[in-house]
Protein backbone atom coordinates (compact mmCIF):
# COMPACT_ATOMS: atom_id res chain seq x y z
CA UNK A 1 0.00 0.00 0.00
CA UNK A 2 3.23 2.28 0.12
CA UNK A 3 5.23 3.16 -2.97
CA UNK A 4 7.47 6.07 -2.41
CA UNK A 5 9.38 7.76 -5.75
CA UNK A 6 11.97 10.02 -5.62
CA UNK A 7 11.47 12.14 -8.73
CA UNK A 8 14.26 13.29 -11.32
CA UNK A 9 13.88 16.11 -13.97
CA UNK A 10 14.82 14.48 -17.26
CA UNK A 11 16.46 18.36 -18.62
CA UNK A 12 18.47 17.81 -15.44
CA UNK A 13 21.42 15.70 -13.89
CA UNK A 14 20.40 12.55 -12.38
CA UNK A 15 19.94 14.41 -9.23
CA UNK A 16 16.40 15.46 -8.00
CA UNK A 17 15.72 18.95 -9.45
CA UNK A 18 16.50 20.80 -6.75
CA UNK A 19 19.72 19.23 -6.46
CA UNK A 20 21.69 21.02 -9.27
CA UNK A 21 22.23 24.26 -7.36
CA UNK A 22 21.96 26.03 -9.76
CA UNK A 23 19.05 28.37 -7.97
CA UNK A 24 21.90 28.56 -5.44
CA UNK A 25 24.47 29.74 -7.38
CA UNK A 26 21.68 32.63 -8.94
CA UNK A 27 20.48 33.69 -5.62
CA UNK A 28 24.10 34.46 -3.66
CA UNK A 29 25.32 36.27 -7.09
CA UNK A 30 22.35 38.38 -6.90
CA UNK A 31 22.31 41.83 -4.83
CA UNK A 32 20.34 41.47 -2.25
CA UNK A 33 21.88 38.04 -1.70
CA UNK A 34 19.16 35.32 -1.78
CA UNK A 35 18.27 31.44 -1.14
CA UNK A 36 15.29 30.01 -1.87
CA UNK A 37 13.42 28.91 1.39
CA UNK A 38 13.19 24.76 -0.16
CA UNK A 39 16.54 24.78 0.97
CA UNK A 40 15.15 24.63 4.99
CA UNK A 41 14.12 21.42 4.34
CA UNK A 42 16.39 18.87 5.25
CA UNK A 43 15.71 16.15 7.26
CA UNK A 44 17.16 18.17 10.09
CA UNK A 45 14.86 21.49 9.29
CA UNK A 46 12.23 19.75 8.61
CA UNK A 47 12.28 18.57 12.37
CA UNK A 48 13.27 22.06 13.43
CA UNK A 49 10.13 23.26 11.41
CA UNK A 50 8.14 20.54 13.26
CA UNK A 51 9.36 22.61 16.47
CA UNK A 52 8.62 25.64 14.84
CA UNK A 53 4.81 24.85 14.91
CA UNK A 54 4.32 23.92 18.29
CA UNK A 55 5.94 27.01 19.39
CA UNK A 56 3.69 29.72 21.75
CA UNK A 57 4.40 32.63 19.45
CA UNK A 58 3.62 30.71 16.23
CA UNK A 59 -0.06 30.57 15.80
CA UNK A 60 0.07 29.81 12.23
CA UNK A 61 -0.28 25.79 12.41
CA UNK A 62 -2.31 25.85 15.52
CA UNK A 63 -4.96 28.04 13.74
CA UNK A 64 -5.14 26.26 11.03
CA UNK A 65 -5.37 23.10 12.51
CA UNK A 66 -8.66 24.07 14.76
CA UNK A 67 -10.15 25.43 11.33
CA UNK A 68 -9.55 22.13 10.04
CA UNK A 69 -10.87 20.57 12.80
CA UNK A 70 -14.14 22.52 12.43
CA UNK A 71 -14.73 22.37 8.73
CA UNK A 72 -12.80 18.98 7.50
CA UNK A 73 -16.48 17.49 7.49
CA UNK A 74 -18.10 19.89 5.79
CA UNK A 75 -15.01 19.99 3.35
CA UNK A 76 -15.24 16.24 2.63
CA UNK A 77 -18.91 16.36 1.95
CA UNK A 78 -18.74 19.26 -0.29
CA UNK A 79 -16.04 17.31 -2.70
CA UNK A 80 -16.92 13.59 -2.11
CA UNK A 81 -15.21 10.83 -2.63
CA UNK A 82 -11.34 11.98 -3.74
CA UNK A 83 -7.78 11.56 -4.07
CA UNK A 84 -5.98 13.54 -1.93
CA UNK A 85 -2.39 14.78 -3.32
CA UNK A 86 -0.70 17.19 -1.18
CA UNK A 87 1.84 19.47 -1.74
CA UNK A 88 4.53 19.97 0.79
CA UNK A 89 2.86 17.31 2.94
CA UNK A 90 6.12 17.00 6.17
CA UNK A 91 4.51 15.34 8.64
CA UNK A 92 1.30 15.11 7.56
CA UNK A 93 -0.09 15.97 10.64
CA UNK A 94 -2.65 18.32 9.68
CA UNK A 95 -3.61 15.79 6.71
CA UNK A 96 -4.87 13.32 9.33
CA UNK A 97 -8.07 15.20 9.95
CA UNK A 98 -8.81 15.45 6.58
CA UNK A 99 -8.26 11.97 6.25
CA UNK A 100 -10.46 11.16 9.12
CA UNK A 101 -13.35 13.57 7.38
CA UNK A 102 -13.29 11.02 4.47
CA UNK A 103 -12.48 7.58 6.13
CA UNK A 104 -15.65 8.25 8.38
CA UNK A 105 -17.61 8.85 5.06
CA UNK A 106 -16.74 5.43 4.04
CA UNK A 107 -14.09 6.14 1.10
CA UNK A 108 -10.80 3.82 0.68
CA UNK A 109 -8.47 6.62 1.20
CA UNK A 110 -5.61 7.57 -1.35
CA UNK A 111 -3.07 9.83 -0.60
CA UNK A 112 -0.28 11.10 -2.63
CA UNK A 113 2.29 13.44 -0.36
CA UNK A 114 4.50 15.50 -2.05
CA UNK A 115 7.59 16.30 -0.15
CA UNK A 116 11.45 17.54 -0.74
CA UNK A 117 12.43 15.67 2.50
CA UNK A 118 12.43 11.81 2.18
CA UNK A 119 13.01 10.84 5.69
CA UNK A 120 9.84 12.57 6.54
CA UNK A 121 8.06 11.91 3.50
CA UNK A 122 8.48 7.71 4.39
CA UNK A 123 8.35 8.22 8.00
CA UNK A 124 5.10 9.83 8.10
CA UNK A 125 3.45 7.65 5.19
CA UNK A 126 4.13 4.43 7.26
CA UNK A 127 2.32 5.86 10.74
CA UNK A 128 -0.75 6.67 8.31
CA UNK A 129 -0.89 3.57 6.59
CA UNK A 130 -1.03 1.77 10.55
CA UNK A 131 -3.58 4.23 11.20
CA UNK A 132 -5.99 3.87 8.25
CA UNK A 133 -6.51 0.50 7.20
CA UNK A 134 -7.91 1.34 3.84
CA UNK A 135 -5.43 3.63 2.61
CA UNK A 136 -3.19 3.66 -0.42
CA UNK A 137 -0.12 6.12 -0.16
CA UNK A 138 2.05 6.95 -3.56
CA UNK A 139 4.70 9.73 -2.03
CA UNK A 140 6.74 11.67 -4.46
CA UNK A 141 9.84 12.74 -3.05
CA UNK A 142 10.00 16.11 -5.51
CA UNK A 143 9.86 19.63 -5.48
CA UNK A 144 6.25 20.89 -6.50
CA UNK A 145 6.71 21.71 -10.03
CA UNK A 146 8.08 18.48 -10.91
CA UNK A 147 5.47 16.19 -9.12
CA UNK A 148 2.31 18.48 -10.37
CA UNK A 149 4.04 17.64 -14.14
CA UNK A 150 4.14 13.87 -13.47
CA UNK A 151 0.84 13.44 -11.80
CA UNK A 152 -1.30 10.66 -13.36
CA UNK A 153 -5.33 11.31 -13.73
CA UNK A 154 -6.94 9.87 -11.04
CA UNK A 155 -9.10 6.55 -10.90
CA UNK A 156 -11.60 8.15 -7.96
CA UNK A 157 -14.42 10.31 -8.69
CA UNK A 158 -12.41 13.18 -8.28
CA UNK A 159 -9.09 15.35 -6.48
CA UNK A 160 -8.56 17.52 -4.39
CA UNK A 161 -4.75 19.43 -4.72
CA UNK A 162 -3.96 20.58 -1.17
CA UNK A 163 -1.79 23.60 -0.94
CA UNK A 164 -1.59 24.41 3.41
CA UNK A 165 0.16 26.06 5.61
CA UNK A 166 0.67 29.04 3.90
CA UNK A 167 3.51 27.57 2.15
CA UNK A 168 1.94 30.17 -1.07
CA UNK A 169 3.22 32.64 1.04
CA UNK A 170 7.34 31.30 0.46
CA UNK A 171 6.48 32.76 -3.51
CA UNK A 172 6.85 36.49 -4.57
CA UNK A 173 4.09 37.46 -6.63
CA UNK A 174 5.72 36.25 -10.16
CA UNK A 175 6.51 33.03 -8.57
CA UNK A 176 2.86 32.59 -6.91
CA UNK A 177 1.44 33.58 -10.84
CA UNK A 178 3.59 31.22 -12.70
CA UNK A 179 2.68 28.12 -9.46
CA UNK A 180 -1.23 28.82 -9.70
CA UNK A 181 -0.95 28.04 -13.50
CA UNK A 182 1.07 25.03 -12.93
CA UNK A 183 -1.76 24.00 -10.26
CA UNK A 184 -4.65 24.78 -13.01
CA UNK A 185 -2.53 23.08 -15.63
CA UNK A 186 -2.56 19.90 -13.40
CA UNK A 187 -6.17 19.55 -13.04
CA UNK A 188 -9.54 18.38 -15.07
CA UNK A 189 -12.36 20.62 -14.58
CA UNK A 190 -13.82 19.67 -11.57
CA UNK A 191 -11.31 19.08 -9.33
CA UNK A 192 -10.85 21.31 -6.26
CA UNK A 193 -7.67 23.09 -4.95
CA UNK A 194 -7.39 23.48 -0.85
CA UNK A 195 -5.53 25.91 -0.08
CA UNK A 196 -4.51 27.80 3.34
CA UNK A 197 -3.03 31.18 3.95
CA UNK A 198 -1.99 33.27 6.24
CA UNK A 199 -3.57 36.64 6.50
CA UNK A 200 -2.54 40.01 7.36
CA UNK A 201 -2.48 41.30 11.02
CA UNK A 202 -0.72 43.81 13.14
CA UNK A 203 3.17 43.67 13.45
CA UNK A 204 3.90 42.84 17.00
CA UNK A 205 1.87 39.46 16.64
CA UNK A 206 3.57 38.32 13.25
CA UNK A 207 7.42 39.36 14.48
CA UNK A 208 6.79 37.70 17.92
CA UNK A 209 5.69 34.66 15.68
CA UNK A 210 9.11 34.46 13.35
CA UNK A 211 11.61 36.02 16.53
CA UNK A 212 10.25 33.21 19.26
CA UNK A 213 11.49 33.20 22.70
CA UNK A 214 13.62 29.73 22.54
CA UNK A 215 15.44 30.61 19.48
CA UNK A 216 13.88 27.86 17.58
CA UNK A 217 12.79 29.99 14.11
CA UNK A 218 16.86 31.62 14.30
CA UNK A 219 18.29 28.02 14.38
CA UNK A 220 16.03 26.89 12.00
CA UNK A 221 17.17 30.03 9.49
CA UNK A 222 20.99 29.08 10.27
CA UNK A 223 20.22 25.39 9.76
CA UNK A 224 20.11 26.24 5.76
CA UNK A 225 24.05 27.19 5.97
CA UNK A 226 24.53 23.83 7.42
CA UNK A 227 22.68 22.22 4.80
CA UNK A 228 24.24 24.44 1.72
CA UNK A 229 27.63 22.61 3.64
CA UNK A 230 26.46 19.29 3.17
CA UNK A 231 24.79 19.08 -0.28
CA UNK A 232 27.35 21.34 -2.10
CA UNK A 233 30.46 20.78 0.31
CA UNK A 234 30.46 24.51 1.56
CA UNK A 235 32.00 26.11 4.56
CA UNK A 236 29.44 28.52 5.82
CA UNK A 237 30.21 29.04 9.77
CA UNK A 238 27.28 29.20 11.02
CA UNK A 239 28.52 30.71 13.89
CA UNK A 240 29.43 33.90 12.18
CA UNK A 241 25.78 34.72 10.85
CA UNK A 242 22.68 35.64 13.09
CA UNK A 243 18.89 35.55 12.31
CA UNK A 244 17.13 38.66 11.48
CA UNK A 245 12.94 38.49 10.63
CA UNK A 246 11.12 41.32 10.30
CA UNK A 247 7.46 42.59 9.18
CA UNK A 248 7.99 44.08 6.18
CA UNK A 249 4.40 46.19 6.27
CA UNK A 250 4.34 48.07 2.58
CA UNK A 251 4.85 44.54 1.47
CA UNK A 252 2.51 42.55 3.80
CA UNK A 253 5.53 39.95 3.97
CA UNK A 254 7.63 38.59 6.67
CA UNK A 255 11.22 38.70 5.65
CA UNK A 256 13.87 36.53 7.24
CA UNK A 257 17.40 36.92 6.44
CA UNK A 258 21.15 35.30 7.39
CA UNK A 259 23.46 38.45 8.76
CA UNK A 260 26.77 38.15 8.46
CA UNK A 261 28.40 38.72 11.31
CA UNK A 262 31.91 39.93 10.07
CA UNK A 263 33.37 41.06 6.67
CA UNK A 264 33.84 37.03 5.03
CA UNK A 265 34.47 34.85 2.41
CA UNK A 266 32.35 31.55 1.89
CA UNK A 267 33.34 28.34 -0.68
CA UNK A 268 30.62 25.89 -2.04
CA UNK A 269 33.05 23.41 -3.47
CA UNK A 270 30.65 21.50 -5.54
CA UNK A 271 29.16 24.11 -6.84
CA UNK A 272 32.63 26.20 -7.74
CA UNK A 273 31.24 29.17 -6.20
CA UNK A 274 33.19 31.47 -3.76
CA UNK A 275 30.88 33.97 -1.81
CA UNK A 276 32.17 37.36 -0.55
CA UNK A 277 30.35 39.07 2.39
CA UNK A 278 30.74 42.41 3.70
CA UNK A 279 30.45 43.02 7.47
CA UNK A 280 26.53 43.13 7.82
CA UNK A 281 25.38 42.16 4.85
CA UNK A 282 22.01 40.04 4.73
CA UNK A 283 20.82 37.07 3.17
CA UNK A 284 17.07 36.67 2.13
CA UNK A 285 16.18 33.26 3.38
CA UNK A 286 12.46 33.95 3.30
CA UNK A 287 9.42 35.87 2.44
CA UNK A 288 6.44 34.82 4.43
CA UNK A 289 3.53 36.72 2.53
CA UNK A 290 0.30 37.71 4.56
CA UNK A 291 -2.91 37.90 2.44
CA UNK A 292 -6.34 39.24 2.23
CA UNK A 293 -8.53 36.62 1.72
CA UNK A 294 -11.15 38.89 -0.53
CA UNK A 295 -8.22 39.64 -2.93
CA UNK A 296 -6.63 36.36 -3.24
CA UNK A 297 -9.76 35.09 -3.71
CA UNK A 298 -10.86 37.12 -6.72
CA UNK A 299 -7.29 36.29 -8.18
CA UNK A 300 -8.11 32.41 -7.94
CA UNK A 301 -11.63 33.47 -9.74
CA UNK A 302 -9.67 34.99 -12.14
CA UNK A 303 -8.09 31.81 -12.78
CA UNK A 304 -10.99 29.43 -13.08
CA UNK A 305 -10.59 28.29 -9.38
CA UNK A 306 -14.19 29.54 -8.43
CA UNK A 307 -13.84 29.44 -4.76
CA UNK A 308 -16.99 27.22 -3.46
CA UNK A 309 -16.37 28.41 0.64
CA UNK A 310 -13.91 29.99 2.99
CA UNK A 311 -13.28 29.44 6.46
CA UNK A 312 -11.20 31.47 9.10
CA UNK A 313 -10.79 31.20 12.44
CA UNK A 314 -12.53 33.90 15.29
CA UNK A 315 -9.48 36.50 14.74
CA UNK A 316 -9.08 36.07 11.18
CA UNK A 317 -5.69 35.13 11.59
CA UNK A 318 -5.95 32.79 8.99
CA UNK A 319 -8.03 31.61 5.92
CA UNK A 320 -8.49 27.73 4.30
CA UNK A 321 -10.27 28.07 1.01
CA UNK A 322 -12.14 25.60 -1.04
CA UNK A 323 -11.92 26.11 -5.04
CA UNK A 324 -12.90 24.10 -7.50
CA UNK A 325 -11.73 24.21 -11.61
C1 LIG B 1 5.95 26.83 6.24
C2 LIG B 1 6.16 28.69 4.84
C3 LIG B 1 4.35 28.55 6.32
O1 LIG B 1 6.24 31.12 6.37
O2 LIG B 1 5.58 30.77 8.40
C4 LIG B 1 8.20 29.27 9.92
C5 LIG B 1 7.91 28.69 7.40
N1 LIG B 1 9.52 30.24 8.53
N2 LIG B 1 9.00 30.09 10.60
C6 LIG B 1 6.09 30.40 7.36
C7 LIG B 1 8.52 29.38 8.60
C8 LIG B 1 9.80 30.66 9.77
C9 LIG B 1 6.48 28.93 7.27
N3 LIG B 1 5.77 28.25 6.17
Amino acid sequence: RLQVEYLVNPNQSSEIASATGNDVIQGLNQTPKTIPAKYFYDDQGSLLFEQICELPEYYLTRTETAILQQYAHEIANLTGHCELVELGSGSSTKTRILLDAYNQLGYPLYYIPVDVSGGILESSAKDLLVKYPSLQVHGLVSTYELALQRLTPTQLPSRMICFIGSTLGNLQPEECDDFLSKITAAMEPGEYFLLGIDLQKPKHILEAAYNDSQGVTAAFNLNMLQHLNQRFQGNFDSNQFEHQAFYNESQHQVEMHLRSLKAQTVQLQALNLTIAFEDGETILTEISRKFNLKTIQQELQTRGLKPLKAWTDANQWFGLLLCQL
